[in-house]
């Protein structure tokens, strides 16, 4: 303890101790505090915890409870020392840390007593420091700069798009003009074509009953006469064994009509009246009986009435005429083609499809149908203005800065790609992750609002309810923003599971920077020689 006093006092002496602007003061104080160190006087722990004969300064024994006694040694343990490194930044280091054998300060001035090979090296560290500063002195300033032009820019735009939004009110108003006109006109074409219609409609649908009714006593004709076709002794009733002379009956196409097949066709009764077969007989008989009316093949030899017919080849075309009767087995095939049922639906179809009209009615079916167009196309108009008015109004709406700084990102995108993703941010639109491997992308939020700190808010942004996470939470991305000369991404990550962490450069937040020049000293602009 007495050779630590003993040095501290010859150090004082000899001049040798820490000197700044010619304020001598023990070692490891700082200039600001170096009237508390008054050697002609007791010396006052700073806390007020006590007072000590100044010999007890840096003595290498902790008096006062703040370690105010005790900066230039490691005695105290909540001491602080002080390095003044002249030609870079002074330093205040744990007392703890003096003489550790670590060279702490870059002019060696914590390891006064050691071993240690600590040299100065301020001078170096300070210049190195300083042209660090410069070179970001000039981008803060080049951003700066920057973000002038991006205030012009922005609110260049802003203007345009007042102008923009004016000349589309004006367009709007004249094309909602114009679109009332097309509905009056409209309105005056489409009376005269609704009485037309209807007339014509009524005259149709008389047309088609008149036509269905022709229709239905043509089938009914046509049941009759295959009624009598097959009512072979003529008394009105259709018999098993009637229905068992025609081959037509034969189902399973073993040769012979067996009377179950027959009965098939009666609706399992012995006999089938005319009223019968008109409402049930005939609906059921009819496929069978007109399909093998088409496949007939009439045959090029007369075969005997009663010759024995062999089995019929599955599949063949061929009718067994010898199960026919003699007298009608030909006629029996007879019937003109084209009853074919199936050509009738198909024959209405085609008329809906081609309907047309008398010459008149069809005149004012085309003058509503130009009149509708063009009131459509004004219509179509007026929205399409309408929709591009309240794009332009939401754009408007946004706020893209105090100084509209912010505007001119709008519409453009920024990518930063790291091992998994490629992460893309819109401003004030979106932002999205796409993974490397593998296709789609993930919405990550959309824009929501500034949510930088109270004096600071247009340093964050927030995007919000993106895709939600499985069992969790909607994704969202904050955006941080540095000031930078080029706006883009500078990293990307996701501090939490679906939260995201964009961080940005752009020139439109720098700020003006202080002025340094001339300033030979530390970046901070104070500098202790
Ligand atoms: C995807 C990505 C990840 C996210 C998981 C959560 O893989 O969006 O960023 O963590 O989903 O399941």
């Amino acid at each position: 303890m007495k050779f630590i006093f003993v040095l501290s006092m010859l150090c004082l002496a000899s001049g040798a101790v820490v000197k700044a602007a010619e304020v001598l003061r023990p070692r490891g104080v700082p200039l600001s505090k170096a009237s508390f160190y008054d050697p002609t006087r007791d010396f006052n722990c700073l806390d007020g915890s006590g007072t000590i004969p100044f010999a007890y300064v840096n003595d290498d024994y902790c008096d006062c409870q703040d370690g105010s006694d005790e900066p230039g040694t490691s005695a105290c343990p909540n001491g602080f020392f002080y390095c003044t490194n002249v030609g870079h930044s002074p330093l205040n280091i744990p007392s703890s840390r003096v003489n550790d054998g670590v060279c702490d300060c870059c002019d060696a001035s914590d390891e006064y007593a050691s071993v240690s090979n600590c040299v100065d090296t301020c001078r170096e560290l300070g210049r190195a420091a300083r042209e660090e500063a410069a070179k970001q002195q000039e981008e803060r300033l080049k951003g700066f700069q920057m973000r002038q032009s991006m205030i012009e820019e922005g609110r260049k735009r802003k203007k345009e798009a007042e102008v923009k939004m004016d000349e589309l009110k004006k367009e709007r108003e004249e094309a909602e003009a114009a679109r009332n006109d097309k509905e009056e006109i409209k309105k005056l074409v489409e009376e005269p074509e609704k009485e037309a219609l209807e007339k014509y409609n009524a005259i149709e649908q008389e047309r088609k009953a008149k036509a269905d009714a022709e229709q239905k006593a043509k089938e009914e004709a046509e049941a009759r006469e295959a009624f009598a076709h097959l009512d072979n002794d003529g008394d009105g009733i259709l018999t098993v064994a009637e229905l068992q002379s025609r081959q037509t009956f034969d189902t399973n196409r073993d040769g012979e009509v067996t009377a179950e097949e027959a009965k098939f066709y009666l609706r399992q009764e012995e006999t089938m009246d005319l009223e019968t077969f008109l409402v049930s007989g005939w609906p059921m008989m009819r496929p069978t009986y007109k399909m093998d009316q088409r496949m007939f093949v009439p045959p090029t030899t007369e075969a005997p009435a009663e010759a024995l017919t062999p089995p019929p080849v599955p599949g063949s075309e061929g009718k067994d005429e010898g199960d026919m009767e003699e007298d009608d087995g030909i006629e029996d095939y007879d019937l003109p083609e084209d009853d074919d049922v199936e050509d009738i639906p198909k024959e209405e179809e085609e008329e809906e499809i081609d309907q047309k009209y008398d010459e008149e009615t069809q005149k004012l079916v085309d003058a509503a149908n130009k009149a509708r167009e063009d009131f459509d196309e004004a219509d179509r108009r007026v929205r399409d203005l309408t929709r591009e008015l309240r794009s332009l109004e939401e754009t408007q709406e946004k706020d893209y800065g105090p100084e509209e700084e912010f505007r001119v990102m709008d519409g453009d995108c920024y990518e930063y790609t790291d091992r998994e993703y490629t992460y893309r941010l819109c401003p004030f639109d979106k932002a999205v992750q796409k993974p490397k491997s593998g296709h789609g992308e993930i919405r990550l939020g959309q824009w929501g609002e500034w949510s930088g700190p109270e004096e600071d808010k247009y340093s964050r942004m927030k995007y919000t309810s993106g895709q939600t996470c499985w069992n969790g939470p909607a994704r969202s991305a904050d955006v941080h923003i540095y000031c930078g000369v080029e706006t883009k991404l500078t990293g990307v990550s996701e501090p939490n599971r679906c939260e995201y962490l964009f961080e940005m450069t752009t020139p439109a937040v720098c700020t003006k920077p202080e002025d340094i020049s001339g300033d030979e000293g530390t970046p901070h602009g104070h500098t202790e020689l």
